[in-house]
């Protein structure tokens, strides 16, 4: 169709991307059997019947088992590369990953394994395809502020590698005044702020992202639209949204992708963004994001391409390097 051909032709960045969610069926099952690890399946399409999720928690679990898996550097190297082959294709000229540590370090996997691992396939993208990157260590926040603490410990050996911290995982019950501590650290060290917020959580942990962790950037976001004031605060701030419409669907944030709320967000003057969160959990990629939910909620070309700029405006990239871009 022209609106694929539109999305496929339009340079983007992508900027809400857990590495771990992009673990494909057929990949967890290789490494399964390379590192000889039990998988609660017997084939790949056991695994893609597994993934129907009622909430974030619900994924959540299968998420935290599916990567049980990931077990040495060259492991991380694959699934990142991996990753970035794919969105090459795609046209995403750069890549702003989360990763979550703890769910590795706390199952016996050294910090430096995964970092290590990732960063060669990032470095590897830079020069053979041509793809820039940032790296987004995320603090699991289901878990206590000490653990936390102790994970920006493990990450300063790596400083040189890492561009900012993020909060995942279970939002409802851990608010990011849990974090604001940490968040303070981080920052005194040099790291940007970003912070899953407003995903299932209500408007005031969107409040306490911006006012307490002072992030620089926010995922998802969009509960935001309860709120008014927060609305003309983010309008006002430019303050960029990682929207992932296809995750929202799949973990019934919305009933049908018809009632996504992202013209709306452009509409009310918000700087929203197309991602895809976890793309082998939730059935598409950056450009299957797009191209469904333009179809969905009939986005024009203005808007689509709006939003592909708008993936550069939030980059933490430096402005002539995002103005090459637009
Ligand atoms: C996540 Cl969709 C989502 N929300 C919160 N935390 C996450 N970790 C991985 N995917
Ligand atoms: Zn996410």
């Amino acid at each position: 169709s022209d609106i694929a051909r539109l999305v496929q032709a339009l340079p983007k960045a992508e900027l809400h991307l857990h590495i771990e969610g992009s673990l494909e069926p057929e990949l967890m099952f290789e490494l399964a059997r390379r590192n000889g690890i039990e998988i609660p399946f017997n084939s790949v399409e056991e695994i893609r019947a597994a993934y129907d999720f009622s909430n974030l928690q619900d994924f959540l679990d299968v998420y935290y088992v599916g990567m049980n898996v990931l077990i040495t550097e060259a492991d991380f190297f694959d699934l990142t590369w991996a990753y970035l082959q794919r969105v090459d294709a795609e046209n995403v000229r750069h890549v702003e990953i989360f990763f979550d540590p703890q769910g590795h370090t706390d199952r016996g996997i050294a910090f430096a394994t995964v970092v290590d691992g990732i960063t060669r396939a990032l470095d590897r993208a830079k020069s053979e395809l041509g793809i820039t990157s940032k790296l987004i260590l995320c603090f699991l926040r289901h878990l206590s502020e000490e653990a936390a603490f102790e994970t920006l410990e493990m990450a300063k050996p790596h400083l040189e590698r890492i561009d900012g911290v993020g909060l995942d995982s279970s939002e409802l019950g851990h608010p990011p005044s849990k974090f604001q501590r940490v968040f303070a650290a981080a920052g005194e060290l040099g790291l940007l702020r970003v912070a899953h917020a407003g995903e299932e959580g209500p408007p005031e942990y969107i409040h306490e992202a911006l006012d307490l962790l002072k992030v620089d950037r926010l995922d998802h976001g969009n509960r935001a639209l309860e709120d008014g004031t927060l609305v003309a605060r983010l309008g006002r701030e430019q303050m960029t949204l990682t929207v992932c419409p296809l995750s929202n669907l799949r973990l019934c944030g919305i009933k049908r992708l018809e009632d996504h709320p992202l013209k709306r967000m452009l509409a009310l003057g918000l700087r929203a963004t197309v991602n895809s969160d976890d793309p082998a959990y939730f059935g598409g990629y950056v450009n299957d994001n797009y191209i469904r939910t333009a179809a969905a909620i009939d986005l024009s070309a203005d808007e689509i391409i709006e939003l592909a700029k708008n993936s550069f405006r939030g980059a933490f990239l430096p402005e002539a390097e995002i103005e090459r871009h637009l």
